[in-house]
């Protein structure tokens, strides 16, 4: 229901409002910078757009270019240790093209389902 566009038959397919900073470009620590964005998993791709003054809606996210993207297949997520950040709820998600990410919500609920998601969408495009 937060992704009114998508097939609801289809599991790869999933948006919303997420917390995310890198931690490592191309195999180098990066600066955390925190930042609020609109986050939209289609099959093994992982788009994050900026989120525009607390809209949420799918229609604004729809007309804001994706502000960065992450090809999951042959990655990995796990759920990051103590020493990666002080928040709750954290993330880690690893790419093959050595980036790393952190993402995080408030909600358990929120990231629980992000886990199951970003799972399924690496065991799925694991052969591609
Ligand atoms: O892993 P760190 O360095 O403790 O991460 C914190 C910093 O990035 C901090 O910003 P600056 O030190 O660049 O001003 C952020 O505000 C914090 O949110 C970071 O830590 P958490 O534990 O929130 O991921």
């Amino acid at each position: 229901d937060s992704c009114p566009s998508s097939p609801p038959t289809s599991p790869s397919q999933k948006c919303g409002l997420l917390n995310m900073t890198k931690i490592t470009e191309h195999g180098k620590k990066v600066r955390k910078n925190w930042t609020s964005s609109w986050t939209v998993l289609q099959g093994s791709a992982l788009l994050f757009t900026k989120s525009q003054g607390g809209g949420t809606s799918w229609f604004g996210a729809s007309q804001s270019k994706p502000e960065f993207t992450v090809d999951l297949r042959g990655g990995a997520v796990e759920w990051a240790s103590k020493d990666k950040s002080s928040k709750k709820h954290v993330l880690e998600l690893k790419t093959r093209q050595g980036t790393e990410l952190l993402i995080q919500s408030d909600n358990d609920g929120v990231i629980n389902e992000w886990f199951r998601a970003l799972q399924d969408s690496i065991s799925t495009h694991a052969w591609e």
